[in-house]
């Protein structure tokens, strides 16, 4: 067992920061991610928070500031369950790499995403007790580690929107796959934020603020914007657009790229999603530079804040084939072809095509 109870095959980008993403095979097993494999982002050490002694205050545009215990929020409001996927805003950046390098940050695979089903208050129902009041329009939150990334170090926090903030979906999570919290995750408490990028989803969160402006957090208006290619990621670049929801991405897990197959009838799977209240309407795969595509099965819905697990079956033939996949979400936006024209100086949403070479060999 690897550090913080994750699977030996892990790949660990980090040990401090732990930063570490699930190996292909171990992403693909299971449409809902066990613990174990589910990836792990963090911007500075992991805190033990002891969870009777957990407060979280929620200030700011209300008319009644709360403080609330861990049994606070667990008796005093309606328990919500939703599938959600996290995505990092870092996932597949390692397919910017070759175009030019991006230092500083780690070459995240496939598995910088993961699944689960998470369990807690609904922020909607937070707020709604605190007595947000109109001139709020963004919500805040704090977490508890404190990131060295920024400077001078500052804690991690992010915001969002009032309208997404009380539309529903977003959780003060408690439990994950039926477990409480583990620290690695967020533990006593964590903000899951379907549908957005991974940094939205504050963990060990311990201040929720109703606002007019956006987060002033360095993890807020630094990090976690799209820059020009040209620009200084260590600039603050105000009219860079804040990543939030996630575009509509897809990677091939299985069979790996440069695996070596027998040649005949292979099947080929992976994940696809997108973001907010977009789904997937189609997965594309082609094994012939795009010329031709066939459609990819999708396997069951987990709900409409999850991913897509798909497979499709092939007929590989001998020697060296590119298998190319791409999906379309329910809004008709597809993955671009090139990570070329999205290359950025922090190397955020890399959702151009899927690709794997595989070999084929004689049977
Ligand atoms: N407090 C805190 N929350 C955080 C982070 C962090 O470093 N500190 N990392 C964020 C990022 S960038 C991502 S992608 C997700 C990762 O969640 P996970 O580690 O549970 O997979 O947590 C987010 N929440
Ligand atoms: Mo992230």
């Amino acid at each position: 067992m690897r550090p913080w109870g994750k699977r030996d095959d892990t790949l660990v980008h980090g040990a401090e920061p732990y930063n570490a993403e699930p190996a292909r095979a171990a992403l693909a097993a299971h449409p809902l991610t066990p613990v174990d494999v589910f990836y792990s982002r963090n911007h500075g050490p992991i805190p033990r928070i002891d969870p009777t002694g957990w407060r979280l205050r929620v200030d700011g545009l209300v008319d009644r500031p709360l403080s609330l215990s861990l049994a606070d929020l667990q008796e005093r409001f309606r328990h919500r369950e939703l599938v959600a996927t996290l995505q990092c805003a870092g996932n597949r950046r390692a397919g910017f790499l070759p175009i030019r390098d991006i230092p500083g940050d780690a070459p995240w695979g496939p598995g910088a995403t993961s699944t689960a089903r998470w369990t807690g208050a609904s922020l909607a129902d937070v707020l709604a007790a605190a007595a947000h009041r109109p001139d709020a329009a963004h919500v805040a939150f704090e977490g508890t580690d404190v990131s060295d990334e920024a400077d001078p170090p500052q804690v991690f926090g992010s915001s969002i929107t009032m309208s997404k903030a009380t539309a529903g979906e977003v959780l003060l999570a408690w439990a994950m796959n039926g477990e409480p919290l583990p620290a690695v995750h967020g533990g006593p408490v964590r903000v899951v934020v379907p549908g957005y990028i991974g940094a939205r989803s504050v963990k060990w969160v311990r201040r929720v603020s109703a606002q007019v402006q956006p987060s002033d957090n360095y993890f807020q208006t630094v990090a976690y914007r799209l820059l020009p290619a040209d620009a200084d990621p260590e600039q603050p670049h105000p009219d860079a657009p804040a990543l939030a929801a996630v575009a509509v991405n897809a990677d091939i897990l299985q069979p790996a790229d440069g695996d070596i197959v027998p040649a005949g009838p292979v099947t080929v799977s992976g994940y696809a999603f997108a973001g907010d209240d977009r789904g997937i309407a189609r997965v594309d795969v082609s094994s012939d530079g795009g010329r031709t595509w066939r459609q990819a099965e999708l396997a069951a819905s987990l709900g409409p804040w999850a991913w897509r697990f798909w497979h499709l079956g092939l007929d590989l033939p001998e020697g060296l084939t590119e298998i190319l996949a791409r999906a379309w979400d329910t809004s008709g936006a597809v993955q671009p072809e090139h990570p070329g024209p999205l290359w950025n100086p922090k190397g955020y949403a890399n959702n151009s095509w899927a690709r794997v070479t595989l070999r084929g060999v004689a049977r």
